[in-house]
């Protein structure tokens, strides 16, 4: 999918590469001089001063993780140590589960559709994530846009240095790691941030012609088919979702990089979360690392999505959990880092507009003989209760609306 093939910098033997002191510290990266030997057993750094420090000192060379490897780390920081629990890398448990892979691309002959609607049903019913193909995208708008992606993290520090902001009244915003300053173990993972549509100044050249057609072929394609399906799944005609309850409305693209990393099994790339979205369409190279969490015989346990070529993977968020009364599933999910990489991902979250976020209403629709499960609140309030109850691991924004 891109011109450059991923590489693997771990030699193709994670467990047994060690740190390399020497080289680590006659790196000019500034980084260095706060870096410490990795002991594998050390559980994620808690928010010290000198956590504090470091996470300043990584942050201000606005180079993110793909500086500390372009700078040669061979040690994963101290900073993105993630606690052994949150990790379990291990060799996954034979299971039966797969991701369904849909074609939409019957979905306008009315004789297939009922098939298609059963099936994204089933899905969202069940799984919350699906693929899909036939999705009407064009393969030249993603390869486009994973190479954009690609384009401007790889770009010299200087060039992205101005795109580089915690500020979020800014609509574009680069950075490594959202949470950085908040969350108890960093993630191995670099993005770029849209909220659509931005003015086209705002835009770094790499993406400026590529991710607002990007963005409005996955908002007004397959946002609106998706949309149409998922209204006919709750027995409602297909403009619901997108007239009468304004999922179609707002859309934001996280854009992310995740560097080969030399010790994987030490950090991760995306920690496990669900979406503050009614939606999120999301377009994966194909190097793999995204998990779902399902249900294993009453364990819970990590289950690939993998990369299906020409694919987009379709995942249900809090949003329509709340709006469908619980029918729909608001899955976890998470990604693990990996020696070989790059990764490119581009998110596509449907949620409301921030100027509308205060007063659009998300209520449930409640089929007859049932009883609503959630108190209606308004997007802004659900998203100040996910970013709240964010870090706690398994923790959903949701059980604050239940009735
Ligand atoms: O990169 C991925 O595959 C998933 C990213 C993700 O889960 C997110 O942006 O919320």
């Amino acid at each position: 999918m891109h011109g450059q093939q991923p590489r693997d910098i771990t030699g193709g033997n994670t467990l047994a590469h060690t740190f390399d002191e020497e080289r680590a510290t006659a790196s000019p990266h500034p980084w260095h001089a706060q870096t410490k030997p990795v002991n594998q057993k050390e559980e994620a750094t808690p928010i010290t001063p000198r956590r504090v420090l470091n996470l300043k000192a990584f942050d201000e060379t606005r180079a993110g993780v793909k500086g500390l490897v372009d700078a040669g780390v061979t040690a994963v920081p101290s900073i993105f140590h993630h606690p052994p629990e949150s990790l379990a890398h291990g060799a996954p448990r034979p299971h039966r589960f797969t991701v369904p892979v849909i074609n939409l691309s019957s979905v306008v002959e009315s004789a297939k559709r009922a098939e298609v609607v059963a099936q994204v049903r089933a899905a969202a019913e069940t799984f919350g994530f699906f693929q899909v193909v036939g999705h009407g995208v064009p393969e030249a708008a993603t390869s486009a846009m994973l190479a954009a992606v690609r384009g401007f993290i790889e770009e010299p520090v200087e060039a992205k240095a101005p795109y580089y902001t915690r500020d979020t009244g800014r609509r574009v915003r680069y950075q490594s790691n959202l949470d950085l300053f908040q969350s108890t173990a960093a993630n191995w993972r670099d993005t770029l941030f849209m909220e659509m549509p931005p003015a086209p100044e705002e835009l770094p050249a790499a993406c400026r012609l590529v991710a607002p057609e990007y963005a409005r072929l996955v908002q007004q394609r397959l946002g609106r088919t998706l949309l149409g399906l998922l209204s006919e799944a709750l027995g409602r005609r297909p403009g619901h979702l997108e007239e009468e309850r304004g999922c179609l409305d707002g859309l934001s693209l996280a854009c992310h990089y995740y560097p080969a990393c030399p010790e994987p099994q030490l950090t991760l790339g995306t920690p496990r979360h669900t979406d503050a979205s009614f939606l999120t369409v999301l377009l994966q190279d194909a190097v793999g690392g995204l998990q779902v969490l399902v249900d294993l015989d009453g364990a819970a346990a990590w289950v690939d999505v993998p990369p299906v070529a020409g694919a987009l993977v379709v995942n249900v968020g809090d949003f329509l959990q709340l709006m469908s009364n619980d029918r729909f599933k608001s899955v976890e999910h998470r990604v693990v880092s990996n020696g070989v990489g790059p990764r490119v991902s581009v998110a596509c979250f449907f949620r409301t507009d921030r100027a509308a976020a205060p007063t659009r209403v998300l209520a449930p629709i409640v089929a007859v003989g049932e009883e609503a499960r959630y108190r209606s609140a308004t997007v802004e309030e659900v998203v100040q209760q996910y970013y709240k109850v964010k870090g706690l691991a398994g923790a959903s924004a949701l059980e604050h609306f239940r009735l």
